[in-house]
């Protein structure tokens, strides 16, 4: 099955929005594989943001998600990555749509609230990355009622 990796973000934490946005993706249906509060150091931040090093809010960004612990998770169910994304929104909450959890919770691009993998590679990458210890593993009782 699938798996995507989330992060809520410093100001997500701080702004007490753990347990709403844990919330949303539970009553989807996805299953918490993996889940943890931590800080994160410069060069940690640096590797997860990796692709985005020649851009001009790069240091800004490294300097926002090292700011306060953040909560890491892995989440699986069938196309959770994409869906993951929807849920999350666009990555400017200006342009998220209401609904969205940037959408709902955020206005700056820069304090947009939640990290989500863009793609099935970048989930198996970032799980990687922050779960070196792996993920716990465990079914789901009520899969029949979620899966036809
Ligand atoms: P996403 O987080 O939606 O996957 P991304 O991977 O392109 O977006 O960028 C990572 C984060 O960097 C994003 O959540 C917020 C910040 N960011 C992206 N584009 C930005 C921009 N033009 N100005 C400032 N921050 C930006
Ligand atoms: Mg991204």
């Amino acid at each position: 099955m699938e798996q995507t990796f989330i992060m809520i973000k410093p100001d997500g934490v701080q702004r007490g929005l753990v347990g709403e946005i844990i919330g949303r993706f539970e009553k989807k249906g996805f299953s918490l594989k993996g889940l943890k509060l931590i800080n994160v150091d410069r060069p940690f931040a640096e590797k997860h943001y990796a692709d985005l090093s020649a851009k001009p809010f790069f240091s800004g960004l490294v300097d926002y998600i090292i700011s306060g612990p953040v909560v890491a998770m892995v989440w699986e169910g069938k196309n959770v990555v994409t869906t993951g994304r929807k849920i999350i929104g666009a990555t400017n909450p200006a342009e998220s749509a209401p609904g969205t959890i940037r959408g709902d919770y955020a206005i700056d691009i820069g304090r947009n609230v939640i990290h989500g993998s863009d793609s099935v590679e970048s989930a198996r990458k970032e799980i990687a990355l922050w779960f070196p210890e792996g993920i716990v593993q465990w079914q789901s009782s009520v899969h029949p009622w979620i899966y036809e």
